[in-house]
């Protein structure tokens, strides 16, 4: 667990912020109230009194020895006008591991100590610059690895996520205060009125709640990437489906049935969004397989079938339907599946392509699934083959204003529904305010913990434990 909060909150911490390695540049930040003091004993020309927001430059020399270590720009932020809230330098020096390491062991010879993970976003949240939400939003931009993905940790960062939890909460903190004030049961009209009042008001927040949980799926496949099954008999071509799919050959492919024997994995950003392709290997009749590492590989293809957010069950189109991918169908039952009916240039040309899918709906068991006809060796294939692929994965986000990708964020907004729906069921069955109120208190809980304006300890590490040095 790292250590964050008590005496530490006073010291000013300093950390290189880009990543290791050489580069055109290093930057090395630091935040406290000794920041400016220390900079200006190691940099030449830099003030005792700098401006917020302009950039210094000067030589870096540790202030023992008189030795120069680089040429460097500083750039100050004044207390209260920083990232962290804090007064905050950050040196901006050439992009080499050994002039960033001398600079920061100067800076803690001269007091400042090293920052741990996520120090400068924790001192961000604890200064009112970022609530909870936004701060692991920093982490999500950071680690986004792609453009839909950052867009949504952008937005999240931007304050729209935080802006609908705490205008739900505004709604049930103003239910719960009429409930705890007294409904009074004994004066008819109001009695009525004010009952029907809360609990529409609270059935609204029911209502936004269920929304912001019906993002959820489609912001962690956005946010962790989209995972991609290809399964199917030895030889249809998964691997070379893999490669197509790609665009390079990642995979071995040979004539030979049971070529792939491990789960090959690798990823494209296809339209600003990531998906994870994996190969599995061949699944032959489930009693016909005796050999040892082909039954682990097996075992591992159905892991992955169960876990893919869309499984290409793949056919070779000479070959068709078999009493084995029926057996495969039945034991895996995919969640969201596709047939990929491959080798498309094997058959005439006269080949009846609505017999074979109506064929295979009524073989399979399933009337309205999707057949999508390639040749794994034709490159055109390959637009049409990613264009179904992603609309099949349903991730248009026109609609959404905002979307939940955080499991934290995801069992607390769960929480705070099931509460709220406890809450109105009580109100509905007239049981006592204070019945009431210990539901909707503990939905508020539920939902100041997801903006962190209430926090504990396990809250702060989980959130944390994620960031790296620097951030
Ligand atoms: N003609 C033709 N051959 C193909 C096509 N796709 C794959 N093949 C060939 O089919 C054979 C098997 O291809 P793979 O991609 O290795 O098949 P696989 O499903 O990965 O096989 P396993 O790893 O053994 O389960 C190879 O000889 C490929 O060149 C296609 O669309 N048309
Ligand atoms: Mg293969």
């Amino acid at each position: 667990m790292i250590k964050l909060g008590g005496d530490r909150d006073s010291q000013t911490i300093c950390a290189v912020s880009t990543p290791p390695g050489h580069g055109g540049i290093s930057v090395i930040r630091a935040s406290g109230a000794l920041a400016t003091s220390v900079i200006h004993r190691c940099v030449q020309n830099y003030p005792s009194q700098p401006e917020s927001h302009k950039a210094y430059f000067g030589q870096f020399r540790n202030p023992t020895t008189q030795e120069e270590i680089d040429q460097v720009v500083v750039l100050y932020f004044a207390e209260g006008k920083s990232f962290t809230g804090e007064e905050t330098v950050e040196i901006s020096c050439h992009g080499s591991p050994v002039v960033c390491e001398q600079i920061l062991k100067i800076l803690i010879d001269q007091g400042l100590c090293p920052a741990q993970p996520g120090e400068f976003t924790y001192r961000a949240f604890m200064n009112n610059r970022l609530d909870l939400v936004q701060a692991e939003s920093v982490l999500s931009l950071i680690e986004s690895r792609s453009q839909k993905s950052s867009q949504i940790a952008l937005r999240q960062l931007e304050g729209a996520l935080s802006e609908e939890i705490e205008s739900i909460e505004g709604d049930m903190t103003w239910c719960l205060a009429h409930i705890e004030a007294g409904i009074d049961f004994a004066t008819e009209g109001l009695e009525i009125t004010t009952q029907v009042e809360l609990v529409s008001k609270l059935k609204s927040c029911l209502d936004r709640l269920q929304t912001l949980l019906s993002t959820y799926q489609k912001g962690k496949t956005i946010k962790e990437g989209v995972q991609v099954a290809l399964i199917g008999r030895p030889n249809v071509g998964k691997s070379s489906l893999l490669n197509l799919l790609l665009g390079y050959d990642r995979a071995i492919v040979t004539a030979q049935a049971g070529t792939t024997r491990d789960v090959v994995e690798a990823d494209i950003v296809f339209e600003g969004i990531r998906f994870v392709f994996q190969d599995t290997a061949g699944l032959r009749g489930q009693n016909e397989t005796q050999d040892e590492i082909e039954k682990i590989g097996i075992r591992r293809t159905q892991e992955v079938a169960q876990k893919a957010d869309l499984v290409l069950f793949c056919l070779d189109l000479v070959q068709g339907w078999g009493p084995d991918d029926e057996s495969w169908l039945k034991n895996l039952k995919p969640q969201n599946m596709v047939f990929v009916a491959n080798k498309t240039d094997q058959v005439n040309k006269d080949f009846d392509r609505n017999a074979f899918v109506k064929n295979l709906q009524i073989q399979t068991g399933y009337p309205n699934s999707t057949v999508l006809f390639v040749s794994a060796l034709d490159k055109r294939c390959r637009q049409s083959l990613l264009d179904t692929v992603k609309k099949l994965c349903a991730l248009d986000t026109q609609g959404e204003q905002v979307l939940l990708s955080h499991a934290r964020h995801y069992e607390n907004i769960l929480k705070a529904k099931v509460f709220t729906e406890q809450g109105i069921e009580a109100l509905e069955n007239q049981v006592g305010p204070e019945f009431i109120s210990i539901e909707l208190k503990e939905a508020l809980v539920a939902l100041q913990e997801t903006l962190g304006k209430r926090f504990d300890d396990q809250i702060m590490d989980r959130v944390f434990k994620e960031f790296c040095i620097g951030k």
